[in-house]
């Protein structure tokens, strides 16, 4: 890995942004065991089993992309070790322009994939049950999973080649309309039922306008963690989308399947109707670079934070430092903002009076898609996009 951790001046400025008196480095040299192969130290993740969460309080203001180490993990079962050199991505389907059995699938390696065109693509990276624990926290009304606090979001610059390229040099039929990713990670076994090997199907439309088959990150390999040696990213869509580990392609002219999209992945329960459809663009969320409960001291402080969302770039942020009394825009950063990216801003709190406050952030995209008050009820806790209600204290 090339990316380097934050400078000391980085912890620094954090540190005295918040108020927080001690510096702490996060210790890297711990052995790599359990379901997450990478190091995730508890100053940069909070864990939750095969996965772990990005702190906010991590992040530095300065930099706009998150880097592999510090990205959040979401695994259905444990990260698999994978030979870079023995691996194939195999494609196959009626959908192909010459129709191929499993059997009889297109076997890529990484040096084929290599010799297509190369691109780089930024864009967030983000879990549907982002902010989960705020249907309890914020709504009363808990949803089982995960309890991510609004840490299961990046924004990667991912290192590939385009899927349209691929599916062109295999060969595409005119009436294909859905494809299947597949894992190559361990089936997923919930509640004693085997569900088979992660994999979701997506349409045809969504590999010709931004997929991308990812091996890298910044200009380095992927980590284990995050799909090595390449996984499948779909710009703006609900993290599910991205499948790791990529094993397989699917191609086909009738609509695909999996639980990932008919049982997982959308939305039931609540006020949403049976049938209503897979998940795919993600909505508009906002977070502050803080701790939760943080203590900011008594003086003027600016305080930053970042919006995205999964359909365009975020055209607005209003911030409360009142509980939501009084709102007011904050100040957009567009130095470094990508167009699938997320957008840094901040706000200068003038007079924080000692006591309890309640800091909320609103954005708003250039589709003028925008945060509500309360985030639509469904048993799977998918897409909580209201405006979180973030307490600090200024001691
Ligand atoms: N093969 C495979 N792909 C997967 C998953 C998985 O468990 N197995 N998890 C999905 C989910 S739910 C998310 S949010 C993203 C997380 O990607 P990351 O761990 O690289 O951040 O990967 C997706 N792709
Ligand atoms: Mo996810």
């Amino acid at each position: 890995m090339t990316s380097a951790p934050l400078s000391r001046r980085g912890f620094l400025t954090l540190a005295s942004a918040v108020g927080v008196t001690a510096v702490v480095r996060p210790s890297l040299a711990v052995a790599a065991t359990g379901p997450i192969l990478k190091p995730i130290p508890p100053e940069w993740f909070v864990a939750f089993g095969t996965n772990a969460e990005m702190r906010w309080d991590s992040v530095d203001p300065r930099r706009y992309r998150t880097t592999q180490e510090r990205l959040f993990v979401r695994n259905h079962t444990a990260t698999p070790t994978i030979d870079a050199a023995s691996y194939r991505l195999r494609i196959f389907g009626d959908g192909l322009r010459t129709p191929r059995a499993e059997a009889d699938a297109v076997s890529l390696s990484l040096a084929d994939l290599r010799a297509l065109p190369q691109t780089s693509l930024t864009a967030v990276h983000e879990c549907t049950g982002n902010g989960r624990r705020f249907f309890a926290a914020q709504q009363g009304q808990p949803a089982a999973g995960t309890q991510w606090s609004l840490g299961s979001v990046g924004t990667v610059r991912w290192d590939g080649v385009r899927l349209r390229d691929v599916l062109a040099s295999v060969g595409l039929d005119a009436g294909a309309v859905s494809i299947q990713a597949a894992g190559l990670d361990d089936p997923y076994v919930t509640g004693g039922v085997d569900h088979g090997r992660v994999r979701r199907p997506f349409p045809v439309a969504k590999a010709l306008e931004d997929a991308l088959l990812a091996w890298g990150a910044d200009g380095d390999p992927l980590l284990p963690d995050h799909g090595f040696p390449l996984r499948l990213v779909l710009p703006g869509w609900v993290g599910i989308a991205s499948i790791k580990w990529l094993g397989s392609l699917e191609v086909s002219t009738s609509e695909l399947t999996s639980p990932w999209n008919t049982k997982w992945y959308r939305m039931t329960g609540g006020d949403f109707a049976a049938d209503s459809p897979p998940l795919t663009v993600n909505p508009v969320r906002s977070a502050w670079e803080l701790a939760w409960d943080a203590t900011l001291p008594a003086r003027p402080v600016r305080l930053t934070g970042r919006s995205w969302s999964g359909a365009a770039p975020i055209a607005r942020v209003d911030v409360s430092l009142d509980g939501g009394r009084s709102w007011r825009p904050a100040v957009l950063d567009r130095a470094g903002r990508q167009e699938q990216g997320w957008t840094r801003w901040s706000v200068q709190w003038a007079h924080p009076r000692p006591g309890s406050h309640e800091l909320l952030a609103r954005a708003t995209d250039a589709l003028g898609r925008t945060q509500p008050a309360v985030a639509a009820y469904n048993d799977n806790g998918y897409f909580f996009d209201a405006v979180v209600r973030h307490p600090v204290r200024v001691a």
